[in-house]
């Protein structure tokens, strides 16, 4: 029985050596040491032995399995050290690969335009408003000295949801909006930036949705100067120091008098050019004294206070900035034309 137990060991042994994997070690287990394995059937016939032989062999059987056991357990832990080794071999890590680049964003130029047009003015001490895109026909007509059939409302061809709603053609009814909103009545100085909307056709330098920025200024003794003052500021931080400004007599029915502001023509500085259409100046915004009227409405006392106003629209301001041949590049979202201003 004896040298039964150590034929077995050494077979037992032999396959532990040469298995390969952790089934193959999980069957020698099985095979040797398992109920139906040979040394529990070598334990199972020991009632045969004498008594002197039982402790010997028990201890021996014992000995064995501990042997196999061991042996099984020592080669599980190569095989599964083996298997760590391979797997963090394929999942290697080549940190000096070049990473894969990522798509950082910026600013669209309209937003830069917008936010630099509102740093001004924040610098001279106006407060940024918005309104609302969906606006009543009073504050986007009758509040401005517009009423209903009125000829120059079809200055500004419109969008009705309503008889009495629409979507605002202009951003000039935040100035209504703001004064009206005033329970007592103190000075008022204000930008409102936003979208605006009308029925024009698309082409190079109009479109159906377009932004706004409107100004007001409103308090005792606000002069004609102080609104050329402003924007003359306006004119030499957005497009140079050496650009000058010229107003001329324009109409709007919620100014008087109402002006258009041009400004000096960049290519040819005023001697007259393709750029400027052999002008020498170049259409930036409408401005004018708030009229009486508007005033009244919004309840002050025209005989105490007067104000300016003022309203551009910054794709075309963007345009002269930086060369834009077509409006319609700001909305088509090209991401070609758009990267090329996010340092600028
Ligand atoms: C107005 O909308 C007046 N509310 C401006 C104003 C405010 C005058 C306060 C006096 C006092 P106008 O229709 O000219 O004015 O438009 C102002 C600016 O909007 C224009 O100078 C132009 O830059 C821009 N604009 C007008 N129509 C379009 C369009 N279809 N597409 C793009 N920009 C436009």
């Amino acid at each position: 029985m004896k040298e039964q137990l150590q034929v077995l060991e050494q077979e037992a042994l032999t396959k532990v050596e040469i298995a390969q994997s952790l089934q193959e070690l999980q069957d020698v287990r099985v095979a040797y040491l398992g109920k139906k394995g040979p040394i529990t059937e070598v334990l199972r016939g020991m009632g045969k032995l004498s008594p002197e032989e039982r402790p010997i062999i028990g201890e021996l059987a014992n000995k064995v399995r501990g042997n196999i056991s061991e042996a099984i357990d020592s080669k599980k832990a190569t095989i599964e050290a083996a298997q760590l080794e391979k797997q963090l071999e394929n999942e290697q890590i080549d940190v000096t690969l070049p990473g894969r680049p990522v798509n950082v964003g910026g600013p669209h130029l309209l937003t830069k335009i917008v936010e630099e047009i509102e740093d001004l003015f924040i610098g001279l001490g106006f407060e940024v408003r918005e309104g609302p895109e969906v606006e009543t026909d009073y504050y986007n007509f009758e509040a401005l000295n517009l009423p209903k059939g009125h000829p120059a409302r079809d200055m500004q061809d419109s969008f009705y949801i309503t008889e009495d709603l629409l979507l605002r053609t202009h951003t000039s009814p935040v100035q209504a909006r703001t004064m009206n909103g005033m329970e007592k009545k103190q000075p008022v100085k204000m930008i409102c930036p936003g979208k605006v909307f009308r029925r024009d056709t698309d082409d190079a330098t109009h479109s159906h949705q377009f932004t706004q920025i409107e100004g007001l200024y409103v308090d005792k003794n606000v002069r004609m100067s102080d609104l050329k003052g402003v924007l003359d500021r306006f004119a030499k931080h957005m497009f140079g120091e050496d650009r000058e400004i010229r107003l001329r007599p324009s109409f709007f029915p919620f100014t008087e008098p109402s002006v258009e502001m041009d400004i000096s023509c960049k290519v040819c500085h005023g001697e007259g050019c393709n750029v400027c259409k052999r002008t020498g100046w170049i259409e930036i915004l409408g401005a004018g004294m708030v009229h009486p009227r508007v005033l009244e409405m919004a309840g002050f006392d025209p005989k105490v206070y007067s104000g300016f106003a003022f309203g551009m629209g910054p794709e075309r301001i963007a345009m002269l900035k930086y060369g834009v041949d077509d409006i319609r590049h700001f909305y088509t979202n090209d991401v070609r034309f758009l990267k090329q201003y996010h340092q600028a």
